[in-house]
């Protein structure tokens, strides 16, 4: 069992607390900062309703995640605003990847969420992909949040916080768990700053295979 998870088992969690000093979290946000240039930041909206989701997003690599109201959730290769190919992937995270997964093939795409200090993400599987052999890696960065994970959605689950250099891997049973974004602590850290990020906040990188190699 990970530390943090109270009495809830998952298999397949990894939870690794500062995986990322502070170096590596710096040349991430300016890896960021010229993926931006790139590939700005879209607001995605729910499919069918269009409500729009209160994280903006952007995604690096051959595949972006994206939803807007009439098309909902998919894999495309290039940005709904800009019509161009997303950028391509740091080789941090590339390493990240192949150091903490265990899993023989690269990461197809990078999410890039950015959270202000109010926005949330609700309790969520991430299953649009076809190889769920495949774990997922989330780094984040910036401002605390409250994370929350189940096995079943209405089941037992627990809450932990994840701060900036944190790393989760989820793979095995936790790859479909429920989970999600409680609240973020706003002002937790000085790493989100002008210009980019006046208000601060959080980003949360994730790293996901989509297709079977
Ligand atoms: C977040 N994370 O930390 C939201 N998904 O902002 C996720 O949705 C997530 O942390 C799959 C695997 C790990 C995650
Ligand atoms: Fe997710």
């Amino acid at each position: 069992m990970s530390p943090g998870f109270g009495n809830l088992a998952l298999e397949g969690l990894s939870y690794r607390p500062a995986a990322l000093d502070a170096a590596g979290q710096t040349a991430l946000l300016d890896w960021i900062a010229l993926a931006l240039e790139a590939a700005p930041f879209f607001t995605p909206r729910m499919p069918k309703t269009g409500k729009p989701f209160s994280v903006a997003m952007t995604n690096a690599g051959p595949l972006g995640w994206l939803s807007d109201k009439t098309g909902g959730y998919r894999y495309e290769a290039r940005h709904p605003g800009t019509g161009r190919p997303w950028p391509e992937i740091s080789p941090i995270l590339l390493d990240l990847w192949a150091g903490t997964t265990g899993y023989a093939h690269p990461p197809e795409a990078c999410l890039i969420n950015y959270y202000r200090p109010t926005a949330r993400m609700g309790l969520h599987q991430d299953k649009d992909e076809q190889d769920f052999g495949a774990p997922v890696l989330s780094v984040s960065l910036g401002d605390t949040a409250v994370f929350r994970i189940a096995e079943k959605r209405s089941g037992p689950s627990r809450s932990m916080k994840l701060s900036s250099g944190d790393v989760l891997v989820m793979g095995g049973a936790a790859r479909l768990s429920y989970h999600g974004i409680d609240r973020v602590l706003g002002g937790s850290s000085r790493l989100l700053g002008p210009p980019l990020f006046p208000e601060g906040g959080r980003i949360n990188l994730t790293l996901r295979r989509v297709t079977k190699p």
